[in-house]
């Protein structure tokens, strides 16, 4: 039914924010989180070029519900750059629960992408924070090392996944998303959003079981 998709010496695998708090247990637990785990390390072992993203919010980051008192997690509010859903306190620098998942077993990653590290500002894309201007330096990094495709898969579908792919098809790169790969938060009709942002970016679904050589 779909083609097989082998990677190329210019594909890029995006391992998105596969950290302990986004995962059973965490601050911001996405349900079945953890079942990327395995899938994430699967493919690193079919990509050339693999780079990991890492949420990584300093204390008391705006986007945090905590910030903004008589407000709870999943409200959205106005923020300078748009609307923000508040989140639970999660992936604060250097806790435990900013750390990757201890299942992840990916040592050929060659870059960690840390976002969300600017306090006023949430960024749920590797390419751009949530202004939509403000660049992380991948789109360069990407096109130095002669990246053509980037391939995402982690946490969470419909918030960092879905926008880091729609940001690089902005930035002139094709993208896909292992769907298997995935999985997501879902709040407030969330993932039928992101579903219809990918669709009409022209961001490819697969699935990990169709990628090998
Ligand atoms: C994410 C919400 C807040 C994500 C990060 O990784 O999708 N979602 N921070
Ligand atoms: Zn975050």
């Amino acid at each position: 039914m779909t083609d097989r998709f082998v990677p190329a010496e210019t594909d890029l695998l995006v391992l998105v924010d596969i950290q302990r708090d986004f995962c059973p247990g965490g601050a911001l637990a996405v349900p079945d989180g953890d079942a990327v785990v395995p899938v994430a390390n699967r493919l690193a072992r079919r990509f050339a070029h693999v780079i990991l993203t890492q949420d990584w919010h300093a204390p008391g980051h705006r986007s945090f519900a905590s910030a903004h008192p008589g407000r709870a997690p999943f409200e959205t509010v106005e923020m300078p750059y748009g609307p923000q859903v508040l989140w639970p306190d999660h992936c604060v620098q250097g806790t435990a629960g900013a750390e990757f998942h201890p299942g992840l077993d990916v040592p050929m990653a060659q870059a960690v992408i840390r976002k969300g590290f600017r306090p006023e500002i949430d960024s749920y894309s590797a390419f751009f924070e949530n202004d939509r201007r403000t660049p992380t330096g991948l789109a360069g990094q990407l096109r130095e090392r002669g990246v053509r495709r980037c391939v995402f898969a982690g946490l969470a579908l419909d918030f960092c996944v879905a926008c880091s792919a729609e940001d690089a098809v902005r930035c002139g790169f094709e993208a896909l998303v292992v769907e298997d790969g995935c999985r997501a938060i879902d709040t407030g009709g969330s993932l039928a959003a992101a579903r219809a942002r990918l669709a009409a970016a022209g961001v490819r679904l697969i699935r990990s079981d169709g990628i090998g050589g």
